[in-house]
């Protein structure tokens, strides 16, 4: 079965690709398989946003697609960064630009005024309109400097609760155990189970025969 995954964003293709993998279901990234146009993430909620994308994914391949969204919310904060994570300091701002703001305004805060949680919608769309979404989240701590190089995004300064290492400082086996974006991929896997086991996506395994 071939599954798109409808996003731009490397880092997440390599995450998804390894917590599926597991699983046995393996996907192919926009980029390979062409390229992901540019989908407007104007939805309040994750789910929302994950749903666009894996819609406009489904719609350009023609094909079933995945998609993510994802980001990080700090109750002191009202929930920001949220939906607006990816572009938190400005339009084309870069990971470090995002976390340096951050730290900024958590500088008064501490304790449990510094806590927080990932959260990763994950949405499955076909051509023929069926969807699904289901979420992941992880609570953790925000730190009061960046630490560690792995990862992507905030992993830098987020220690995950229960654990002394910002996510940037674990290789990507000890990510992929704990992450938002696992634990929601991980219902995905079980949703593409489910829709094998019950023959609704019997057409996507026959259209994957290799060509005669
Ligand atoms: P696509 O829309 O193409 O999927 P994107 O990077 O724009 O890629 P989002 O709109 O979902 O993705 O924004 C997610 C942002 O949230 C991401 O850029 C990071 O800043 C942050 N984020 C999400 N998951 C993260 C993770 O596992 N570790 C650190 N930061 C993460």
């Amino acid at each position: 079965m071939r599954i798109i995954l409808a996003t731009n964003n490397e880092n997440k293709v390599a995450e998804i690709s390894a917590i599926l993998d597991a699983f046995g279901i393996t996907v192919e990234g926009a980029a390979s398989a062409g390229g992901m146009p540019e989908v407007e993430e104007d939805g309040v909620t994750f789910a929302e946003n994950a749903l666009a994308k894996a819609r406009a994914g489904a719609r350009n391949f023609g094909e079933p697609a995945l998609a993510d969204d994802s980001g990080l919310e700090i109750p002191a904060l009202d929930g920001r960064p949220g939906v607006y994570s990816a572009r938190y300091a400005g339009p084309s701002c870069s990971y470090a630009d995002n976390n340096r703001k951050l730290l900024g305004e958590m500088t008064d805060l501490e304790g449990d005024k510094r806590r927080g949680r990932f959260v990763c919608s994950a949405a499955l769309a076909f051509p023929d309109g069926q969807e699904y979404v289901v979420e992941g989240e992880l609570f953790g701590t925000i730190t009061t400097e960046p630490r560690g190089s792995g990862g992507f995004g905030y992993d830098p300064v987020f220690v995950p609760d229960g654990r002394g290492r910002t996510l940037a400082e674990m290789n990507s086996e000890e990510k992929n155990d704990i992450s938002h974006r696992r634990r929601a991929f991980e219902k995905m896997a079980g949703v593409l189970r489910n829709l094998a086991a019950s023959g609704a996506i019997e057409s996507l395994a026959e259209g994957e025969k290799p060509p005669v």
